[in-house]
């Protein structure tokens, strides 16, 4: 049996994390969703909001019980690899910028624990699409519907309200 894991930040799970998603689980028997907590990025969701929402869209999708989600643990991405016999990862690849961020972590993956990266080339669709320029589209009071799954647009409106209050 095939395990893949999907790590990401995931804040929040977009329209393109999910044709990742949906995508890299026709390429594995089971395909984990590692929500974590990145230390370079100002997080907007909780944790446990973003693990919410993605559950909540892979049953929608109809992905379950191939995909599932956990919130990695603080630790190496490689630890939780191998304690779920995962020998790669799949990241997004939407260009140059990508892949200059994603190299030296797919390369020190493999240093550390001989974890594969598999790059799967974003959907032109969804290319432009990110995390970050979604929350600020969100905070600035901009259209966000058709860039996110529902749960995920449910989740961010509440954390938006919750700001706000
Ligand atoms: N279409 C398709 N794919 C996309 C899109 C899109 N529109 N947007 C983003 N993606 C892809 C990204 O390319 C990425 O592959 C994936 O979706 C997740 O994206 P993010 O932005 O949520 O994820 P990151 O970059 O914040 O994830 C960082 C990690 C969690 C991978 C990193 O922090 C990590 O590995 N942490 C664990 C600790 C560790 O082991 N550190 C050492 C690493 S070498």
């Amino acid at each position: 049996m095939s395990t893949i894991v999907l790590p990401g930040s995931f804040d929040p799970f977009t329209l393109g994390h999910l044709d990742l998603a949906r995508r890299a689980a026709m390429l594995c028997s089971r395909l984990i969703i590692a929500i974590s907590h990145n230390p370079n990025k100002k997080g907007m969701l909780s944790l446990e909001a973003r693990q919410q929402a993605i559950d909540e869209t892979i049953r929608a999708e109809g992905l379950d019980p191939k995909v599932t989600s956990a919130v990695l643990p603080r630790g190496l991405l490689v630890d939780f690899c191998r304690e779920h016999g995962a020998r790669a990862v799949v990241r997004g690849m939407r260009g140059q910028i990508d892949l200059a961020y994603e190299e030296p972590m797919a390369r020190m993956n493999q240093h550390l624990a001989h974890v594969d990266t598999v790059f799967l080339l974003t959907d032109a669709r969804y290319s432009h699409i990110s995390s970050s320029l979604v929350r600020e589209v969100s905070q600035l009071g901009g259209p966000i519907d058709d860039m996110l799954p529902e749960a995920s647009r449910r989740a961010l409106e509440a954390a938006l309200a919750e700001r706000e209050a």
